[in-house]
């Protein structure tokens, strides 16, 4: 039983054209009630004497996101949307593109929203597009660890040309109307693409076109027919940088398949891939990120509608967080203005933001205007009486209880009482930073990540006394200003940060214990991450934990050790590599020194394997990720993996640390962990939380 059809796909004809509207649900997603109401309307117009052309239309918001996500759920090897059993009435996704294409009489699709995916793949397989000025294009599907599957490998590149169209499906990005323009995957912008006149217009184009299928389409994949090995070359630099190796892999194939075999070999790739793909556990990690990312923006007692519109915002601190968080502020279009106390910091805060904008614009991320548009919405000030009139300030000063104390205190002197006051604390307590203040239930946290302009996750940190209205506030402005808020509670270093340090602490034992950087590291990357925790220490600057160490009266001998000597990372050209530029190498000296470490410690070195460094490097976190779930720190083992993939760089293909113990097995990760715990002598790393029983 679905919806009726004519409720999902509204038709109405009018001057010998039909209008199919599809309105299924919030994005027009491509399950089978609405595939099925769509291939009945197209049968329809195709028997009607009085249709002579047919008008393809979403929603304002969607003319329709893809396939529908959630039938993807089976991991039998033919399901969702591309042909499952005991659906004999409604088409696959193929099937209904297929009878777009091969309709009798002009097909147009009128583009609202977003085209994305399947969405995407039905527009290319009708015979002129139009879209709307604010409308989004693409093929998103890697990013669900997929290939396109309805023929977007194929259709795509006979549009706007292998190299776009493979830069389109390795990243999984989409486009505006104006670049889709530009390309050729449109044909016409315009602002209602289904008022008449756009519409007799594309129907004279698809007239006028000698080959008006897209699989007839030949002109823009000449080129690369005619000299095989040119897709896999021009896939050659985005296949080593996409998120999902696996999906590129068999995208790649495919695009090439039907460029260089035929169109029909390559739909048979692309079937045959995208099936690999969607059985695949990669991809069910990254559907299992796509529904946590969802489920994260809805904690428990979150009142979106307690929200309070920001309009300007400020910022306290102009160093590299400072700034960072104050151009993705002015990126969404709110005027920022930063405080700092001293006038030589910020104005080196605010020349770094313009060279921040510099690089975007020589790199063509963001136009020469664009950019002038954003510096223009961000001033500076030594005084917080300029922050007076603002909604929201986000402090970004030093990592100093005191230090953060005081600012809140005179933060909280000069705003009006409905301002919401946020710290980007990452380790200190909220309810201690609060605690000076009148009004500590405007008090949240914003943990942004470094460089915060770039990073997409935000630590939203209610703290005690913490009220909707600055809850909601925080969620509803980051993801305003693009980034994937998650709600956690207050504890030292939150859920990202905490479980970094039991990582950390294990590296550095590893270390003691017999392995060097270079193999802690590589196995990290073998893994899927972009950096070993001792790259990622020398980027970061070994000397501010060495100092915090100090003044906790806590050790890490390897790294303290390299302090001493003077090797704080990256810049000072040598830490646990030595430098030549940002190129690290390893470097015999940190092998003598770890040696020495060693030996001082009274520990035996030893052969350590990949798998062990493996294991004692993500069980000890996955551990402490138990324990944060049991003290309702996060709420859903989701979160926590949300958290990691979009802060720390987890594998999104891994789907998180706690999918990836569920991977696994809970009762194997637990049988290791006591292993390791009696190994090393060390009770921490026993079971706890959910793995306890495992
Ligand atoms: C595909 O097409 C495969 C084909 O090539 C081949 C097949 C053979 N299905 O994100 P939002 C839900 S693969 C089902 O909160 P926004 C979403 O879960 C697909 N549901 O809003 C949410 O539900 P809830 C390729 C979907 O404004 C609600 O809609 N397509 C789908 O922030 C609102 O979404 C993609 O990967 C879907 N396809 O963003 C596109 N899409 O309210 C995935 C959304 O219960 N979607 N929902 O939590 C998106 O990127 C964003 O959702 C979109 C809207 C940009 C559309």
């Amino acid at each position: 039983m679905g919806e009726p059809a004519d409720r999902i796909v509204d038709v109405s004809v009018a001057d010998g054209v039909a209008r199919l509207t599809m309105r299924s649900g919030s994005v027009n997603a491509l399950g089978r009630d609405l595939r099925r109401a769509l291939a009945a309307a197209l049968d329809r117009a195709a028997a009607d004497p009085d249709v002579t052309a047919v008008l393809l239309l979403g929603q304002p918001r969607a003319f329709s996101a893809g396939a529908d996500i959630t039938e993807f759920k089976s991991t039998e090897p033919e399901v969702a949307g591309a042909g499952q059993p005991g659906q004999a009435d409604a088409p696959d996704l193929r099937a209904l593109v297929a009878q777009v294409e091969d309709f009798p009489k002009p097909v147009i699709a009128g583009i609202t929203g977003v085209a994305l995916g399947g969405g995407l793949e039905l527009a290319m397989a009708a015979h002129a597009r139009i879209a709307a000025p604010e409308a989004r294009l693409g093929l998103p599907e890697i990013t669900l660890g997929l290939i396109p599957g309805a023929g977007g490998t194929v259709r795509l590149p006979r549009l706007v040309g292998p190299h776009r169209a493979l830069s389109m499906i390795l990243t999984g990005k989409d486009v505006t109307a104006a670049d889709a323009l530009r390309d050729g995957l449109v044909d016409a912008v315009a602002e209602d693409p289904g008022a008449p006149r756009a519409v007799t217009d594309a129907i004279a184009r698809v007239n006028a076109l000698p080959a008006r299928r897209t699989r007839d389409r030949e002109d823009r994949i000449a080129e690369a027919a005619a000299a095989p090995g040119t897709v896999e070359r021009l896939a050659g630099a985005a296949l080593g940088k996409a998120k999902d190796p696996f999906a590129a892999r068999a995208a790649v194939d495919a695009v090439a398949a039907g460029i260089e075999e035929s169109f029909d070999r390559g739909l048979e790739v692309e079937r045959e891939k995208f099936q690999e793909r969607l059985a695949s556990e990669e991809s069910a990690a990254q559907r299992h990120l796509f529904a946590a990312e969802r489920a994260a923006r809805r904690p428990a007692g979150l009142d979106p509608e307690a929200a309070r519109p920001v309009r300007r915002a400020g910022v306290v601190g102009a160093g590299t967080m400072g700034g960072g968080i104050a151009m993705a502020l002015a990126s969404a279009g709110i005027p920022v203005t930063v405080v700092e106390a001293e006038r030589s910091a910020l104005d080196r805060g605010l020349v770094q933001v313009d060279k921040n904008l510099a690089v975007s614009v020589s790199r063509g991320s963001r136009s020469e205007g664009d950019a002038a548009a954003l510096r223009s919405l961000i001033t500076g000030s030594l005084d917080y009486g300029d922050v007076a009139d603002v909604d929201l300030v986000i402090e970004a000063a030093y990592e100093d209880l005191g230090v953060k104390q005081g600012i809140f205190a005179a933060l909280d002197a000069v705003v009006p009482p409905d301002c919401i006051l946020a710290s980007n604390t990452s380790y200190l307590s909220i309810d201690v930073i609060a605690a000076g203040t009148r009004l500590r239930s405007r008090v949240l946290g914003l943990h942004f990540f470094s460089p915060a302009n770039v990073m997409p996750l935000v630590e939203v940190v209610r703290g005690a006394a913490t009220d909707a209205a600055a809850l909601a506030t925080g969620v509803a402005t980051a993801r305003r200003i693009g980034k994937t808020p998650v709600v956690v509670g207050v504890c030292h270093g939150f859920v990202g940060n905490r479980m970094l340090e039991v990582r950390s602490a294990q590296a550095e034992q590893l270390l003691l214990e017999g392995a060097l950087p270079g193999q802690v590291d590589r196995v990290l990357k073998d893994f899927g991450f972009r950096m070993g925790p001792f790259e990622m220490g020398d980027m970061a600057g070994l000397d501010i934990g060495w100092r915090n160490r100090k003044a906790e009266g806590t050790t890490a001998p390897v790294s303290d050790a390299l302090c001493e000597a003077g090797r704080f990372g990256q810049k000072t050209g040598a830490g646990y590599y030595a430098y030549d530029g940002r190129e690290g190498r390893e470097d015999p000296e940190v092998e003598r020194l770890i040696v020495e470490v060693s030996h001082t410690q009274g520990v035996t070195r030893r052969d350590l394997s990949d798998a062990e460094i493996l294991e004692r490097l993500l069980f000890p976190m996955i551990n402490e990720g138990a324990r944060i779930l049991a003290e309702g720190i996060a709420e859903r083992a989701g979160d926590i993996d949300v958290i990691w993939v979009k802060g720390y760089n987890w594998p999104a293909y891994r789907g998180g640390p706690l999918w990836y113990a569920g991977h696994v097995g809970h009762g194997y990760v637990a049988e290791r962990l006591r292993h390791y715990a009696e190994q090393t002598g060390d009770a921490t790393l026993l079971p706890a939380g959910f793995l306890a029983g495992a």
